[in-house]
Formats: structure tokens, C-alpha cells, sequence
């Protein structure tokens, strides 16, 4: 064995226990690829001392080759044992990190509820619809012929002042009653008509506790051969009493101009009279205006407000609260 022998042999056996222990005491991923670079890489420890191994005899080189090849296996074992135990440490602690513990206390998230101008809506137009009303709905921005004309609104009408309607700049206005709505039915519709509007309508009130410049309307129009006013007052009764209960009601004669006769209906409420609702038989100027022959058709219509409704059955002192979005006020309902 010639001296050069016996020093690459003891090179390479140390690069191995070097390694060895470099490798098993490795504890990231990204370090043990330094190591697998620095000791089995082309510019690696172990090319490096197989590069001296030319100046050897040419009878001794199998042997440090074999030599050279198990250190290489070695540390190429060694490498992937501990990529191994690292991967499974990094999977476990992942795991771990992950874990789901059922018994922490969740987070809390308030129950929503139905704002009661929804709620009475909804319960309004499930009643009409299972007397066989259909529902239908219009633009809030409406033409003075929808809004008034068509609904027998002369021009010199108190409603339509500038006090009581908001007009756009080019002449048209925001609606102030959902009528116009079952105007543009009618235009669009042969009798007979059995229609319900709901929506938002527009006045040119001072807000008060018992005033909203935008508030909520539901509107009924009937349109039939032979309708007369018991039709009507059976109706708002049937209504009135799915809504507050079996209460003495009463109709009072009123007038509007889309309506003639018209009336008011009061409900007996905590042993008051409160008016809940306007209503009455279609006005045959109406009907001509759509088109429809007075002659042979009759109809009734019936409106109100939900707000009103909501104030009523709630005993709210202020409509206001309606719009606040104050939870403590909505929670109670
Ligand atoms: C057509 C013809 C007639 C709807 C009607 C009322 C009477 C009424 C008010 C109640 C309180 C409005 O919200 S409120 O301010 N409504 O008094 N509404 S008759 O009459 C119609 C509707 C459509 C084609």
C-alpha cells in the first residue's frame, strides 16, 4: 500500500463520519440540501478528494474506488433517511398546528331578525295572494300621467303642489302613491284584474314622530264584472281580521279623487277608533283612462300605509325607529 493509498482511504472514511454526524444532527430541510451540495455535490468534498486519485498507481485505484463508492452510498443513505425524518416531523408538527379542538367555545353571531315593516308586508301579501291577488310592482320615478292624470287627479288638485310632491327638474316626480303601478297593469292587462302593490312612495312631509318623507304603501285594486262595495267592505274585513284580530271595524264616508264614493276605515283599537285604511270603488274616469268599459266593469281598491300598521300592532310612539337601524329597538321584535 503506498502512502498516497492509505490518505485518500483515510480521507474518505473521515468525509464519511464527518458526515454522517453533520447530516443526523441537520433540522431543516432547506440545511440538509447545503450538506447533500458540500458532500456528494459536483464541487462537493467527495469529487474533490476521487480528483486526486489520478496520481495513484493504476492497481490501486479499484480498491479506493470501492472505498469511495460505499462512503458514497453512506452518506447518500444517511441523506435520505433524515430527509425522511424531517418531512414526517414537518407533517406532524403541521398537523398538530391544525388540529380542530371541538370543545373551545365558538364565535358568537347574533341572530337576524325580520324588520317588522318586512313582516308585515310579507303577511300582507301572503293574505292577498291566497284570495287570489297577483303582485306587482313599478318605478318609484313616475310621469305625471301615471302618478295623477290617470288617476283622475285634476290639475289643480292639492296633491299635486309643489308642497306636498317632489319633483324631479325634468318634470317628472317620485311617486306618491303605489296607483300608478296598477295604472301600468291595466294598460297592460284585460280585466278581470285582481292586483296588490307594495313599495316605497314619497312625500313632501316634515318628518315627525308619526311623518316620513319616504314611507311604505300596499294598495289593492279589483276590476270585475258586477264588483259592488259589500264585495269591498267583505274584503277589507276578511283583511283586517287576519292582520289584528276579530275588532268592530267601521266605514266612513271620505273622499279621493281615484275613488268614488271612497271612505276610511277606523279599527277599534284599546277601545279607540284608529283609521287604518282608505278605500272605494274604482272612479269610472280611471277605468276609461286605461281603456277599460265602465259600462260593463266595476272595481274597488283599497290602500294603506305599513308604517301606520307597524306602529299600531307594535305600540311605537315614533316612526323614526323604523329607519334607525338600532339593533336594541329591532331585537324586540
Ligand atoms: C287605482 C285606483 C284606485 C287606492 C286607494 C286609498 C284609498 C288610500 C292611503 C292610505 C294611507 C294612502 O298610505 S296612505 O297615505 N290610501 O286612502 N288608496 S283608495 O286606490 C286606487 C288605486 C289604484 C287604479
Amino acid at each position: 500500500m503506498t502512502d498516497g493509498q492509505s490518505n485518500l482511504e483515510a480521507q474518505l472514511l473521515a468525509l464519511r463520519i464527518d458526515g454522517e454526524g453533520a447530516i443526523s444532527q441537520a433540522d431543516t430541510l432547506e440545511y440538509l440540501e447545503e450538506l447533500r451540495v458540500s458532500y456528494l455535490g459536483k464541487k462537493g468534498q467527495l469529487s474533490a478528494i476521487l480528483g486526486s486519485m489520478g496520481k495513484l498507481p493504476a492497481e490501486e485505484k479499484p480498491k479506493i474506488g470501492a472505498i469511495a463508492n460505499t462512503v458514497k452510498e453512506a452518506l447518500q443513505t444517511s441523506l435520505d433517511n433524515q430527509r425522511k425524518a424531517l418531512e414526517t416531523a414537518k407533517i406532524q408538527a403541521q398537523l398538530e398546528s391544525e388540529t380542530l379542538d371541538v370543545t373551545m367555545p365558538g364565535i358568537f353571531r347574533p341572530q337576524g331578525r325580520i324588520h317588522p315593516l318586512n313582516g308585515i308586508i310579507d303577511r300582507a301579501l301572503d293574505i292577498f295572494v291566497g284570495m287570489g291577488y297577483t303582485i306587482a310592482q313599478g318605478p318609484e320615478m313616475e310621469s305625471d300621467y301615471y302618478n295623477f292624470e290617470a288617476l283622475n287627479t285634476p290639475p289643480d288638485h292639492p296633491a299635486r303642489d309643489m308642497q306636498d310632491t317632489f319633483y324631479l327638474p325634468d318634470g317628472n316626480m317620485l311617486r306618491t302613491h303605489t296607483s300608478s303601478v296598477q295604472i301600468r297593469y291595466m294598460e297592460a292587462e284585460e280585466p278581470a284584474v285582481r292586483v296588490v302593490a307594495p313599495g316605497r312612495v314619497y312625500r313632501r312631509d316634515t318628518v315627525d314622530a308619526t311623518h316620513s318623507a319616504v314611507f311604505h304603501q300596499i294598495e289593492l285594486l279589483a276590476i270585475d264584472e258586477g264588483l259592488t262595495f259589500t264585495d269591498l267592505k267583505g274584503t277589507i274585513k276578511v283583511f283586517l281580521q287576519e292582520i289584528f284580530g276579530d275588532l268592530p271595524i267601521r266605514f266612513r264616508a271620505s273622499y279621493f279623487p281615484f275613488t268614488e264614493p271612497s271612505a276610511e276605515v277606523d279599527l277599534q283599537w284599546n277601545g279607540r277608533w284608529l283609521e287604518v285604511m282608505g278605500c272605494g270603488m274604482v272612479d269610472p274616469n280611471v277605468l276609461k283612462s286605461v281603456g277599460y268599459d265602465p259600462e260593463m266593469y266595476t272595481g274597488f281598491a283599497a290602500g294603506f300605509g305599513v308604517e301606520r300598521f307597524a306602529m299600531v300592532l307594535h305600540q311605537m310612539d315614533d316612526i323614526r325607529r323604523l329607519y334607525s337601524s338600532d339593533l336594541r329597538f329591532l331585537q324586540q321584535f
